[in-house]
Protein backbone atom coordinates (compact mmCIF):
# COMPACT_ATOMS: atom_id res chain seq x y z
CA UNK A 1 0.00 0.00 0.00
CA UNK A 2 2.21 1.96 1.07
CA UNK A 3 4.36 1.97 -1.88
CA UNK A 4 1.70 2.23 -4.24
CA UNK A 5 0.43 5.61 -3.21
CA UNK A 6 2.54 7.24 -0.47
CA UNK A 7 0.10 9.96 -0.54
CA UNK A 8 -2.86 8.43 0.37
CA UNK A 9 -1.87 5.94 2.71
CA UNK A 10 0.75 6.98 5.54
CA UNK A 11 4.46 5.33 5.16
CA UNK A 12 4.35 4.09 8.01
CA UNK A 13 7.93 2.24 9.30
CA UNK A 14 6.22 -0.55 10.15
CA UNK A 15 4.18 -1.21 7.28
CA UNK A 16 7.69 -1.05 5.37
CA UNK A 17 8.60 -4.01 7.14
CA UNK A 18 8.36 -7.38 5.37
CA UNK A 19 9.68 -10.62 6.63
CA UNK A 20 12.66 -11.89 5.34
CA UNK A 21 11.42 -14.62 3.45
CA UNK A 22 8.68 -12.89 1.35
CA UNK A 23 10.87 -11.18 -0.84
CA UNK A 24 13.12 -14.12 -1.21
CA UNK A 25 12.80 -16.72 -3.77
CA UNK A 26 10.53 -19.79 -3.25
CA UNK A 27 8.34 -17.59 -0.28
CA UNK A 28 6.61 -19.33 1.78
CA UNK A 29 4.00 -20.38 -0.17
CA UNK A 30 5.79 -22.24 -2.68
CA UNK A 31 7.25 -23.77 0.94
CA UNK A 32 10.57 -23.77 -0.01
CA UNK A 33 12.21 -21.28 2.13
CA UNK A 34 11.95 -19.49 5.25
CA UNK A 35 13.70 -16.92 7.26
CA UNK A 36 15.96 -17.84 9.76
CA UNK A 37 15.12 -16.59 13.31
CA UNK A 38 17.78 -16.66 15.86
CA UNK A 39 16.18 -17.85 19.67
CA UNK A 40 18.04 -18.71 22.41
CA UNK A 41 21.02 -20.07 20.70
CA UNK A 42 19.54 -21.98 18.01
CA UNK A 43 19.11 -20.41 14.72
CA UNK A 44 15.51 -21.89 13.31
CA UNK A 45 13.15 -21.30 10.53
CA UNK A 46 10.63 -18.82 11.34
CA UNK A 47 7.86 -21.46 11.83
CA UNK A 48 9.56 -23.06 14.46
CA UNK A 49 11.00 -19.87 16.21
CA UNK A 50 8.32 -20.06 18.96
CA UNK A 51 7.79 -18.39 22.40
CA UNK A 52 5.88 -19.34 25.44
CA UNK A 53 2.43 -17.90 26.22
CA UNK A 54 3.90 -17.36 30.14
CA UNK A 55 6.69 -15.12 28.21
CA UNK A 56 6.41 -11.45 30.38
CA UNK A 57 7.40 -9.93 27.13
CA UNK A 58 4.03 -11.18 26.09
CA UNK A 59 2.04 -10.74 29.58
CA UNK A 60 3.48 -7.29 30.31
CA UNK A 61 5.45 -5.83 27.75
CA UNK A 62 8.26 -6.61 30.38
CA UNK A 63 11.35 -6.97 27.63
CA UNK A 64 13.30 -4.49 25.45
CA UNK A 65 14.14 -4.17 21.94
CA UNK A 66 16.55 -2.20 19.04
CA UNK A 67 15.26 -1.36 15.57
CA UNK A 68 18.76 -1.64 13.33
CA UNK A 69 19.66 -1.53 9.41
CA UNK A 70 22.36 -2.87 7.50
CA UNK A 71 23.06 -1.29 4.05
CA UNK A 72 25.38 -2.61 1.05
CA UNK A 73 26.63 -5.95 3.46
CA UNK A 74 27.11 -3.83 6.71
CA UNK A 75 24.93 -3.16 9.75
CA UNK A 76 25.21 0.69 10.32
CA UNK A 77 25.87 1.81 13.61
CA UNK A 78 25.52 -1.49 15.41
CA UNK A 79 27.48 -0.42 18.44
CA UNK A 80 25.63 2.71 19.29
CA UNK A 81 22.69 0.14 19.11
CA UNK A 82 23.59 -2.48 21.54
CA UNK A 83 25.15 0.42 23.96
CA UNK A 84 21.26 1.62 23.68
CA UNK A 85 19.84 -1.50 24.36
CA UNK A 86 22.39 -2.58 27.07
CA UNK A 87 21.23 0.71 28.64
CA UNK A 88 17.75 -0.37 28.63
CA UNK A 89 18.38 -3.87 29.78
CA UNK A 90 20.21 -1.79 33.02
CA UNK A 91 16.87 0.74 33.76
CA UNK A 92 14.75 -2.06 34.06
CA UNK A 93 16.80 -4.37 35.93
CA UNK A 94 17.28 -7.16 32.84
CA UNK A 95 20.23 -9.30 32.25
CA UNK A 96 21.29 -9.47 28.79
CA UNK A 97 22.10 -13.31 29.13
CA UNK A 98 25.18 -13.01 26.43
CA UNK A 99 27.81 -9.90 26.48
CA UNK A 100 28.07 -7.77 23.63
CA UNK A 101 30.22 -9.36 21.22
CA UNK A 102 28.17 -12.89 21.27
CA UNK A 103 25.39 -11.19 20.76
CA UNK A 104 27.58 -8.97 17.87
CA UNK A 105 27.92 -12.91 16.29
CA UNK A 106 24.73 -13.87 16.81
CA UNK A 107 23.13 -10.65 14.82
CA UNK A 108 25.63 -10.77 11.79
CA UNK A 109 24.92 -14.53 11.56
CA UNK A 110 21.80 -14.48 11.58
CA UNK A 111 21.94 -12.35 8.79
CA UNK A 112 24.17 -14.75 7.11
CA UNK A 113 22.06 -16.80 7.30
CA UNK A 114 19.69 -15.20 5.69
CA UNK A 115 21.55 -14.31 2.50
CA UNK A 116 21.02 -10.48 2.57
CA UNK A 117 22.55 -7.22 1.66
CA UNK A 118 20.07 -4.76 2.74
CA UNK A 119 17.77 -4.90 5.40
CA UNK A 120 16.32 -4.91 9.19
CA UNK A 121 16.96 -6.09 11.90
CA UNK A 122 14.51 -6.57 15.28
CA UNK A 123 16.35 -7.07 18.22
CA UNK A 124 14.88 -8.43 21.78
CA UNK A 125 14.86 -9.89 24.77
CA UNK A 126 12.16 -10.55 27.09
CA UNK A 127 12.01 -11.06 30.60
CA UNK A 128 11.09 -14.94 30.10
CA UNK A 129 9.20 -17.66 31.23
CA UNK A 130 6.93 -16.63 34.28
CA UNK A 131 3.66 -17.02 35.55
CA UNK A 132 0.93 -15.04 35.63
CA UNK A 133 2.17 -12.78 38.34
CA UNK A 134 3.86 -9.58 37.13
CA UNK A 135 7.16 -10.41 39.67
CA UNK A 136 10.21 -10.44 37.25
CA UNK A 137 11.48 -12.46 40.28
CA UNK A 138 9.49 -15.55 38.51
CA UNK A 139 11.32 -15.43 34.78
CA UNK A 140 15.06 -16.96 35.51
CA UNK A 141 15.97 -16.98 31.74
CA UNK A 142 15.79 -13.65 29.39
CA UNK A 143 14.68 -14.62 25.96
CA UNK A 144 16.94 -13.58 23.12
CA UNK A 145 15.46 -12.94 19.63
CA UNK A 146 16.69 -11.47 16.31
CA UNK A 147 14.92 -11.53 13.49
CA UNK A 148 15.99 -10.21 9.83
CA UNK A 149 13.20 -8.62 7.62
CA UNK A 150 13.36 -6.93 4.17
CA UNK A 151 12.55 -3.41 4.24
CA UNK A 152 10.89 -1.99 1.31
CA UNK A 153 12.37 1.50 1.30
CA UNK A 154 10.09 4.25 0.60
CA UNK A 155 9.71 5.40 -3.03
CA UNK A 156 11.63 7.78 -3.46
CA UNK A 157 8.87 10.23 -3.77
CA UNK A 158 8.03 9.99 -0.17
CA UNK A 159 11.56 11.73 0.31
CA UNK A 160 10.56 14.33 -2.72
CA UNK A 161 7.39 15.37 -1.62
CA UNK A 162 7.50 14.71 2.48
CA UNK A 163 4.98 13.89 5.19
CA UNK A 164 1.93 15.38 7.29
CA UNK A 165 1.86 14.94 10.58
CA UNK A 166 -0.89 15.81 13.07
CA UNK A 167 -0.48 16.51 16.98
CA UNK A 168 -2.04 13.53 18.70
CA UNK A 169 -3.92 14.19 21.97
CA UNK A 170 -2.16 11.15 23.65
CA UNK A 171 0.70 12.38 25.15
CA UNK A 172 4.10 10.90 25.43
CA UNK A 173 4.92 8.98 28.48
CA UNK A 174 6.33 11.13 31.51
CA UNK A 175 9.63 9.76 32.68
CA UNK A 176 8.76 9.56 36.55
CA UNK A 177 5.81 7.03 34.93
CA UNK A 178 7.85 5.06 32.33
CA UNK A 179 10.82 6.67 31.19
CA UNK A 180 10.89 6.72 27.07
CA UNK A 181 14.36 6.61 27.34
CA UNK A 182 13.96 2.83 27.72
CA UNK A 183 13.42 1.01 24.51
CA UNK A 184 10.93 -1.29 25.93
CA UNK A 185 8.49 -3.96 24.56
CA UNK A 186 5.33 -1.84 25.91
CA UNK A 187 5.14 0.57 22.49
CA UNK A 188 1.15 0.97 23.71
CA UNK A 189 1.77 4.92 24.94
CA UNK A 190 3.61 5.15 20.68
CA UNK A 191 0.89 2.93 19.33
CA UNK A 192 -1.96 4.96 20.67
CA UNK A 193 -0.85 7.68 18.94
CA UNK A 194 0.21 6.33 15.85
CA UNK A 195 -3.83 4.91 16.27
CA UNK A 196 -4.81 9.25 15.93
CA UNK A 197 -2.18 9.58 12.65
CA UNK A 198 -4.23 6.47 10.81
CA UNK A 199 -7.96 8.07 12.38
CA UNK A 200 -6.72 11.99 10.98
CA UNK A 201 -5.24 10.06 7.89
CA UNK A 202 -1.55 11.70 8.46
CA UNK A 203 1.29 9.97 8.00
CA UNK A 204 2.44 10.38 11.67
CA UNK A 205 1.98 11.97 14.88
CA UNK A 206 3.92 14.38 16.74
CA UNK A 207 3.51 13.89 20.69
CA UNK A 208 3.98 16.39 23.39
CA UNK A 209 5.28 15.88 26.71
CA UNK A 210 3.24 17.06 30.25
CA UNK A 211 4.46 20.92 29.14
CA UNK A 212 3.14 20.95 25.70
CA UNK A 213 6.63 20.88 24.32
CA UNK A 214 7.12 18.54 20.87
CA UNK A 215 8.43 14.92 22.22
CA UNK A 216 8.88 13.43 19.23
CA UNK A 217 6.75 11.29 16.76
CA UNK A 218 5.65 7.40 16.88
CA UNK A 219 8.80 6.14 16.23
CA UNK A 220 10.72 9.02 14.66
CA UNK A 221 13.30 11.65 16.18
CA UNK A 222 11.69 15.38 14.98
CA UNK A 223 13.62 18.38 13.60
CA UNK A 224 12.83 22.01 12.92
CA UNK A 225 14.92 24.18 10.53
CA UNK A 226 14.53 28.33 10.85
CA UNK A 227 16.50 30.58 9.36
CA UNK A 228 19.69 28.49 8.52
CA UNK A 229 19.68 27.62 12.03
CA UNK A 230 18.10 23.30 13.17
CA UNK A 231 16.39 22.54 16.06
CA UNK A 232 15.59 19.06 17.64
CA UNK A 233 13.48 18.72 20.89
CA UNK A 234 16.51 17.78 24.14
CA UNK A 235 16.16 13.83 25.58
CA UNK A 236 14.59 15.69 28.64
CA UNK A 237 11.44 16.54 26.55
CA UNK A 238 10.94 12.97 26.18
CA UNK A 239 12.77 12.39 22.87
CA UNK A 240 14.15 8.80 22.31
CA UNK A 241 17.82 9.20 22.10
CA UNK A 242 17.62 8.06 18.80
CA UNK A 243 20.66 6.69 16.78
CA UNK A 244 19.40 8.35 13.38
CA UNK A 245 19.12 11.91 15.32
CA UNK A 246 22.39 11.40 16.31
CA UNK A 247 23.43 10.96 12.87
CA UNK A 248 21.55 13.73 11.52
CA UNK A 249 22.54 15.84 14.39
CA UNK A 250 26.23 15.51 13.40
CA UNK A 251 25.79 15.73 9.36
CA UNK A 252 23.66 19.23 10.07
CA UNK A 253 27.00 20.67 11.62
CA UNK A 254 29.56 18.93 9.46
CA UNK A 255 27.92 20.82 6.91
CA UNK A 256 27.95 23.93 8.38
CA UNK A 257 24.47 24.19 10.11
CA UNK A 258 24.64 25.42 13.65
CA UNK A 259 22.59 22.19 14.95
CA UNK A 260 21.04 22.47 19.29
CA UNK A 261 18.81 20.71 21.38
CA UNK A 262 15.75 22.70 22.35
CA UNK A 263 12.07 23.09 23.77
CA UNK A 264 10.14 22.80 20.50
CA UNK A 265 6.20 24.20 20.46
CA UNK A 266 3.78 23.59 17.89
CA UNK A 267 3.87 26.99 16.96
CA UNK A 268 7.44 26.37 16.16
CA UNK A 269 7.03 23.20 13.99
CA UNK A 270 4.05 25.83 12.33
CA UNK A 271 6.22 28.90 11.54
CA UNK A 272 9.51 26.73 11.09
CA UNK A 273 10.89 26.74 7.41
CA UNK A 274 11.11 23.05 7.00
CA UNK A 275 11.16 19.71 9.39
CA UNK A 276 11.79 16.34 8.88
CA UNK A 277 12.20 13.33 10.85
CA UNK A 278 14.75 10.81 11.68
CA UNK A 279 14.52 6.93 12.49
CA UNK A 280 15.91 4.29 11.77
CA UNK A 281 13.21 2.48 9.60
CA UNK A 282 11.74 6.20 8.34
CA UNK A 283 15.88 7.43 7.79
CA UNK A 284 15.59 11.00 7.30
CA UNK A 285 12.21 12.26 5.83
CA UNK A 286 11.13 15.60 5.27
CA UNK A 287 7.54 17.37 6.85
CA UNK A 288 5.59 19.75 5.06
CA UNK A 289 2.43 19.67 6.99
CA UNK A 290 1.32 19.94 10.09
CA UNK A 291 -1.74 20.57 11.72
CA UNK A 292 -3.10 21.70 8.50
CA UNK A 293 -1.05 23.90 8.21
CA UNK A 294 2.07 24.56 5.40
CA UNK A 295 5.70 24.20 6.65
CA UNK A 296 7.67 26.80 4.57
CA UNK A 297 6.78 26.92 1.32
CA UNK A 298 4.92 23.40 1.69
CA UNK A 299 7.58 21.59 -0.01
CA UNK A 300 10.60 19.61 1.17
CA UNK A 301 13.74 22.38 2.05
CA UNK A 302 16.76 22.29 0.45
CA UNK A 303 18.73 21.98 4.11
CA UNK A 304 16.68 18.86 4.70
CA UNK A 305 17.62 17.52 1.01
CA UNK A 306 21.58 17.99 2.14
CA UNK A 307 21.17 16.17 5.19
CA UNK A 308 19.20 13.42 3.75
CA UNK A 309 22.10 12.84 0.92
CA UNK A 310 25.12 13.22 3.85
CA UNK A 311 22.95 10.59 5.33
CA UNK A 312 22.78 8.37 2.34
CA UNK A 313 26.00 8.43 2.21
CA UNK A 314 27.12 7.64 5.48
CA UNK A 315 24.94 4.32 5.03
CA UNK A 316 26.50 3.24 1.98
CA UNK A 317 30.28 4.31 3.88
CA UNK A 318 30.28 3.03 7.17
CA UNK A 319 29.20 0.47 9.55
CA UNK A 320 29.98 -3.22 10.85
CA UNK A 321 31.20 -5.74 7.81
CA UNK A 322 28.71 -8.86 8.01
CA UNK A 323 30.59 -11.47 5.29
CA UNK A 324 33.97 -10.49 5.85
N1 LIG B 1 11.49 7.62 18.77
C1 LIG B 1 10.95 6.44 19.11
C2 LIG B 1 9.87 6.40 20.11
C3 LIG B 1 11.42 5.28 18.50
O1 LIG B 1 10.91 4.11 18.88
C4 LIG B 1 12.96 6.61 17.21
C5 LIG B 1 12.47 7.72 17.85
C6 LIG B 1 14.09 6.75 16.25
O2 LIG B 1 15.28 6.22 16.81
P1 LIG B 1 16.41 5.60 15.91
O3 LIG B 1 17.45 5.13 16.88
O4 LIG B 1 15.80 4.47 15.14
O5 LIG B 1 16.93 6.65 15.03
C7 LIG B 1 12.41 5.35 17.51
C8 LIG B 1 12.87 4.14 16.77
C9 LIG B 1 10.78 0.35 13.44
C10 LIG B 1 10.55 0.89 14.75
O6 LIG B 1 9.96 -0.44 12.97
C11 LIG B 1 11.53 1.67 15.31
C12 LIG B 1 11.32 2.18 16.53
C13 LIG B 1 10.14 1.88 17.18
C14 LIG B 1 9.18 1.12 16.61
C15 LIG B 1 9.37 0.60 15.38
O7 LIG B 1 11.82 0.69 12.89
N2 LIG B 1 12.27 2.94 17.17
Amino acid sequence: MVLEDPKREAPSPNAAVKPANETRTGAKNTGARQSIIYLDGQFLPDSEAKVSVFDHGLLYGDGIFEGIRFYNGRVFRLEEHLNRLWDSARSICLEIPMSKKEMTEALLETIRRNEMQDGYIRQIVTRGVGNLGLNPLQCKKPSVIVIVAKIALYPEEVYRHGLTVITCATRRMNAAALNPAVKSLNYLNNVMARIEANLAGADEALMLNDAGNVAECTADNVFIIKKGQIFTPPITAGALRGITRSVAFDAAIELGYPTKEADITRHDVFTADECFLTGTAAEVIPVIKADGRSIGTGKPGPITARIIARFRELTRETGTAIYS
